[in-house]
């Protein structure tokens, strides 16, 4: 008997464990991969996706994405439409072909001015919930990422604080990409627009139902036996 609530517990833990690590959840909306330098030119190569990590469809019209540089507001872009909960929206453009991963744009726009390709002097590109027409070098982000050797630029995040660099300059022909949690950035040899691993909601009730269903199948045996 102790064996089996042994066994028990530890399914019961190691099944607790593991959830939360495959769940890369997030609860906002998110600049979730970035593609700005492309083998060759970049314009109108160059592509940014984001993601809905909301429960809720998102009205776009209020939201823009400022790039930088010295701060983000050297390039402010608009952004229009909606997006769906746990989807993905690619924009930028307008040109896909295998050489910036074959992107299927839902807002096809050339970035103007191109995205930074960053360096030893650290790039960034942050989602503002303001319209673009109000974005100035002190508007604080909901989101950012900040790409290359040393934020020297004093890039700020969403805490409106200079932000930490979060993923290194990735080499041409390859993209940025947000995978949440532990593993935040990462440098993404194959960029993959339109899709991607991220989730809206955490599984707090995947792990009660399976937390419920072991607890009660521990109940279960110690009736057996005390029959
Ligand atoms: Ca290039
Ligand atoms: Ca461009
Ligand atoms: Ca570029
Ligand atoms: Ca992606």
């Amino acid at each position: 008997m102790k064996t089996i609530l042994a066994v028990v517990c530890i399914l019961f833990f190691v099944s607790v464990g593991i959830v939360p690590v495959e769940a890369a959840t997030v609860n906002t909306l998110v600049l979730s991969e970035i593609f700005y330098d492309r083998v060759g030119v970049d314009n109108q190569y160059e592509w940014i996706e984001l993601f809905n990590g909301t429960s809720g469809v998102i009205d776009l019209s209020g939201w823009s994405i400022g790039c930088g540089g010295d701060d983000y507001a050297d390039g402010t872009f608009q952004l229009n439409g909606t997006i769906d909960p746990a989807e993905y929206l690619v924009f930028g453009g307008p040109t896909s072909d295998p050489s910036n991963g074959n992107p299927i744009y839902s807002l096809a726009m050339d970035i103007n001015p191109d995205l930074q390709n960053s360096g030893a002097i650290a790039d960034g590109i942050a989602l503002f919930h303001n319209l673009a027409s109000s974005i100035t070098a002190t508007t604080v982000p909901i989101f950012s990422v900040i790409y290359g050797i040393t934020n020297s630029s004093n890039l700020i995040d969403h805490t409106g604080s200079v932000g930490t660099v979060n993923v290194g300059d990735a080499p041409a022909g390859q993209s940025i990409e947000f995978l949440a949690g532990d593993d935040g950035w990462i440098i993404n040899p194959s960029p993959n627009p339109g899709s991607g691993s991220l989730s809206t909601v955490p599984l707090p009730s995947a792990v009660f139902l399976l937390g419920s269903g072991l607890f009660g199948f521990v109940g279960f045996r110690r009736k057996v036996i005390k029959m």
